[in-house]
Order: structure tokens, then sequence, then C-alpha cells
């Protein structure tokens, strides 16, 4: 679709330089026509890569199309969201529960969608939750969050939510090291005292559930980010790290001490095995499992009481440090499994580890001392090179899939293409301003596609017209798919994107779900007969059980409610047309309306307070009778005797 239109446009343009008889085509950066055309999809057309991009502090992801830049949706992870009613419904408030309560927000980071033989696969995304440590699964299928696991003796789980190559296992690392298990303590004693915890979490591979396998209870380091080995270092999990002072004040300068902190390298193949075979330490934990049923349409919280954690001390061979310069934020692998980028950001170069180097000083155990009992390699014995970047402040990098590595320079703000073996620079490009992430669809997988780099950039200022003293964050497009990068197109996102994941069309598109079949809803209040509604009164709790179609409820009349009641409105969508939803509101309500799919229950809860007759309607214009879509309940006095009844067409 969209080779046809780039066709047509090509085609337009040659037409013209024949009948203007001049040259048209200067290649004024963005501004030329060739990037016009090549982000343009026409009316009607479709892009050719779907790009989901974390939201940050907005606690949800958002989803883009590529090269277009058009938003298609934001799917509510660990944000309350009342454009659906997620978090607010019945169904859905499960989902948002933790070991302190229900948590209505956080702080998503890195979005990593699901491989098979390392290669994007496109049935779940992962997800990471950065304040209150929790990791989500979305489903790729209905583009909704399916399961959220909460990550105990965490705080701040930012290197995650990073998956092996099979899917085997989805990661978290602790950002900020805290005592394990929780206490009261001097904050002075951090050193030696603090652990951070490593989680590797199950996925079950053909649910997706997920279950946490181990912890390992690593030094009081900050564990920044991560990315898991692939092809031969399958098996390896690598981990930057900052903060190996161990400072727990003023760490702008105290955990800038050390020329060089680590890259965790763990065998997590090695500790899989040893806790198969009975290693590893059960310990008392209290964390929520929250699990959404799509048959149900309703999510159920599970308080999980116990942890296997494992001292990396006991599984000899499994955990090993690699010095890294100054700091190291990014940890990237290269598609071949081979260059582990350790991207030191308050230096100028990029720091480029050898697998297969780390395998050989490990079998020579050329080690360089320890820490915690860990050893130490020897930073020249896993040196693979070192990219001479010219840059300030490299924070992370992608893949083409055609031996180049792109590197974000935070400070000099730009994207430096660096070749993999040969470490020279080929191309460097200004983002504006001050990038952060950058994504290729699978440009961190085995097969990147690497046609189009996004990078995400954390200051807007004059790129947009000015909205206030907030402006959204700035993404930018860059055509990659010739020797020098082209700046295409820039694009608002959401939130604050730090990471995001893309793939192509193709892979999603076809089973996107379009409906919820009514003859498979098992929602214990639905109603799936045209005659099935009811309003059933048990003491002060009301049941309505509602169903809609265009353009009604049933009912739409109710009385016999009383101030003091609660009211459970049951509402069961009857249409089974794709992009049919109906709503629902009622005034005075203490949450959000509700956004009801074809097939599927949600309930919403009203407690009047007020004697009157109260309005509900549909919230979403879904016929040209929407306004009609209206009803009524009759409040009466607590005391009343109103009888309870519900009619429609009466
Ligand atoms: S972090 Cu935001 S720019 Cu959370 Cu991956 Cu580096
Ligand atoms: Cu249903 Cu508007």
């Amino acid at each position: 679709m969209k080779i046809h239109n780039h066709f047509i446009m090509t085609m337009g343009a040659a037409l013209m330089l024949v009948s203007c008889g001049q040259q048209n085509q200067s290649s004024n950066g963005a501004l030329s026509s060739s990037a016009a055309e090549k982000v343009y999809v026409a009316p009607g057309e479709q892009d050719e890569f779907y790009a989901f991009l974390s939201g940050g502090y907005s606690g949800n992801l958002t989803v883009y199309g590529l090269p277009s830049g058009r938003m298609f949706k934001e799917i509510p992870v660990f944000s309350q969201f009342p454009t659906s009613g997620y978090g607010y419904s019945e169904e859905t408030v499960p989902m948002l529960n933790t070991s302190h309560g229900f948590v209505p927000w956080d702080d998503l980071h890195h979005p990593d969608i699901s491989q098979t033989n390392g290669e994007l696969d496109g049935r779940w995304i992962f997800v990471n939750g950065n304040n209150t440590p929790r990791i989500a699964r979305v489903d790729l299928s209905t583009f909704e969050t399916a399961e959220i696991i909460e990550v105990p003796n965490s705080a701040g789980n930012h290197s995650s939510s990073f998956i092996t190559e099979n899917t085997e296992y989805v990661v978290a690392g602790t950002r900020f090291a805290v005592p394990v298990p929780q206490r009261d303590m001097s904050i002075s004693e951090y050193k030696g005292n603090f652990k951070g915890a490593l989680t590797f979490i199950s996925v079950d591979p053909e649910h997706g559930h997920m279950a946490i396998k181990f912890q390992l209870l690593m030094p009081g380091f900050n564990y920044d980010l991560s990315h898991p080995g692939r092809g031969k270092s399958h098996g390896w999990f690598f981990f930057t790290t900052y903060n190996t002072e161990e400072a727990n004040t003023l760490l702008e300068v105290n955990a800038s001490q050390n020329d060089k902190d680590f890259i965790a390298a763990i065998n997590w193949k090695k500790i899989e095995e040893y806790v198969n075979n009975g290693g590893g330490t059960k310990m008392p934990a209290n964390y929520a499992h929250n699990v959404y049923d799509e048959h149900s349409h309703t999510g159920t919280s599970t308080m999980r009481k116990e942890v296997l954690t494992v001292d990396p001390t006991k599984v000899p061979g499994a955990v090993y440090f690699l010095p890294t310069p100054k700091s190291p934020h990014g940890c990237d692998v290269d598609p071949s499994g081979e260059y582990i980028i350790g991207n030191g950001k308050l230096s100028a170069d990029l720091t480029v580890h050898s697998f297969d180097k780390m395998i050989a000083a490990i079998e020579g155990e050329k080690f360089d001392g320890e820490a915690y009992g860990i050893p130490i390699l020897k930073f020249e014995d896993v040196l693979a090179g070192q990219v001479k970047s010219g840059g300030l402040g490299p924070l992370h990098t992608e893949f083409d899939g055609k031996g180049n590595a792109y590197t974000t320079f935070f400070i000099s703000s730009e994207v430096v293409k660096w070749k993999l073996g040969t470490w020279e620079v080929i191309d460097r490009k200004p983002t504006y301003y001050s990038v952060g992430h950058l994504m290729i669809p699978g440009g961190n997988s085995r097969k990147p596609f690497g046609q189009y780099v996004v990078a995400m950039n954390k200051i807007t200022k004059d790129r947009y017209l000015p909205t206030g003293p907030e402006m959204e964050h700035s993404a930018q497009i860059y055509d990659i798919s010739g020797d020098k990068m082209e700046l295409i197109y820039d694009f608002p996102t959401h939130g604050e994107p730090h990471y995001a994941a893309g793939c192509p069309a193709e892979l999603l598109a076809p089973k996107s779900q379009k409906i919820y079949r009514l003859d498979e809803n098992q929602h214990p209040y639905a109603v799936t007969t045209a005659d099935g509604s009811k309003v059933v009164r048990d003491g002060k709790e009301v049941h309505v059980y509602m169903s809609t179609i265009r353009s009604h409820f049933t009912p739409d009349n109710i009385e016999g409610i009383k101030v003091g009641d609660k009211v459970y409105f049951h509402i069961t969508n009857h249409e089974q047309d794709f992009d049919v939803p109906h709503g629902f509101s009622i005034l005075g309500q203490n949450s959000s309306e509700l956004l009801v799919m074809p097939g599927q229950t949600k309930t919403s809860v009203w407690e009047p307070k007020q004697v009157g007759v109260w309005p509900f309607y549909c919230t979403d214009f879904c016929s040209a009778l929407h306004q009609e879509m209206q009803g009524y309940v009759r409040v009466s006095p607590a005391n009343s005797n109103t009888e309870l009844k519900w009619s429609l067409g009466e």
C-alpha cells in the first residue's frame, strides 16, 4: 500500500520535472519533497509498521504508525484511564492492586515484544513499572493489559522488561538498592547491607502467564538497564550498573567517583539449572499477581507469599562483572550476540565488550579481584573495541541488521551511526533536542527491520506551536535505508517515551481482534439474551443486569433505588460488529464512564446520595440515534417503600 503510494508520488515528481522543465529536487533536509513523500500515508492507506512508545510518567503505552507518526491508541496499563474506564470498572480495578494497595499510576519505561528464536513473534508486549515495581503483559491481539505482576524485594524496576530470545523469561532489575527484606534501619548503613535484586520471571509459552522463577540477590548497586544475549550468547543476560560506590546521598557527585562501574553478566541458564535441582532459598514475600481473563472480561488479584532467592556466590560460574567506564546507562547486545555495548553516560567513547573474549577470560580465570565474592574480569581482556564517537553523553544503541549500530547522545543531541567491528563513525545527525532512547523495529532482536529509526527526545522547545510551559515530548523519524540518515519527520508523543518497540504491520494487523463473541462471554453478570435483563436487590446492594444495542439500554427506566444503595450496573454490549462500543455514565457517579466493547460485560458502581430522577446515557456516538440512547433511575429516600421495577418501552 505504501509502495503503491510511493510509486505515484515518484511519478508525480517526475512529471513535474518534465512539465516545469527545471530542477525541483533540491534536497533541503526535512523540507524536501522526497522527505514528505517518505512519510506520507495517503488517506485510507495504512502504515508499514506499528510502533509502541512507552508513556513514561503517563503510566501507559501509546501505539503509532510508522512512517506516518499517526497515533492510533493509548493502551492503559498502570494508570487509570477514564477514556475506557480501565482502573475504574469493577473488572479492571484488581489489575492495579499491589502489596501497597491500589496504585493507579506508574512510570512506564521499556516495552519489549515477545520473541521466538530471537525474532519478533508479535504475541505480547511486556512493559515495566519503574515506581512500584511491576511488569505488565499486554496482549497484542486485543491490545489490552492481560497481566501485571509485582516484583518483591525491588525498588525502581528500571532494567526491565527485557525478554530472552524465546520469551523464556522477562527480566526485572532494581534501580534502587534496598534492605532485603525491608526493615527499619539507618540509611547511612546502606553500603554492604542493601541488596539489588535481579528477577527472572518465567513466561508460559502458551498463555504468556508470568511467574517469578528466581531472584538473584546482588550487591547493592543501582541496576540501570539490561539486555539478553542472543545467538551464541543466548543463556546470558547483561545489566549495566552505576553507583558501585554504594553512596546513599548526593549521588550526582558520590556515584561518579569510580572511573569504571560494571556490566553484570548473568548466566541465567546456570542459575535455572541450580534452582531446578533444588538450589536457592525460599523467602517470605508479599506481592500481587493480577490476571485478566478475556472470557469473563474480569481481572483477579492474588497475593503471592513466597519468592525463591539465589545468592550469586553460591552458584560458581554464574555471575561476573565487566568493568565499564563512566556510569554506563544503556546496555545493548548486537543481533549476532557477540557485542555488548555499555554507554558510559559521562563519557565520549562507547565501550564494546566481546562475548567470545568474555568466555575466554572466564575460562582462563583471569580475574581482576572481586566484589562481594563476584569475580571481576579485566577490562582489557573483554574489550572488543571503543567507538571514538566525538559525541557527548551516550545513552542507548540499536541495530539495523546490516552491521551498523546507532547510538543516541543526550548532551550533544545527536544520533551517531557506526560500524560494528571496525568501530568507525559513518554518519551523525542532530536531534531536536536531547535524545534519550531510539528505536528501530526489531532493533534489539536477531532480525531488525532497518528502514527507519525513531529518536525520542526529551526537550521540544521550538519544534511545535507553544502550549504553555509544558510541551509534549517530540519523536523524530529518520530514514536509515541508505548510507546516510535522513530526518524525515517530527511528531509529538504523549507522556515521556523512554524506549519503544516496533514491528511490521503484517505481524499484528491480521490477527487483531475485532469483537468478543457474545456466546463465549463468561462474565458472571453477563446478559447474553435479549430478554435476560433484570434488576436484583440484595440488601443495600442492587445489581442491574443491563444490555445495550443500537440505540437503547435494556432496561432504560429503573425505580426503587434508594439513597444509601450501592448500585452495580453490569452492562453487556450485544453488538457483534467491529468498532461498535457503547458507553455508559450516570450523573454524579464517583468514577468514570465505561466503554464496553462488542460482546463484553463491564461494571460501573454508583452510590446515589440524593433523591431525584437521574439520567444515564451512552458516551460513544454509536448511531444516528445515539443521542436517544439514554435512560432514568429514580432514587427515593432511604426509608421509602418505592417498589423495585424496571422496564423498556412501557
Ligand atoms: S531510560 Cu529514559 S532515556 Cu528509563 Cu531506558 Cu535511558
Ligand atoms: Cu451507544 Cu451511543
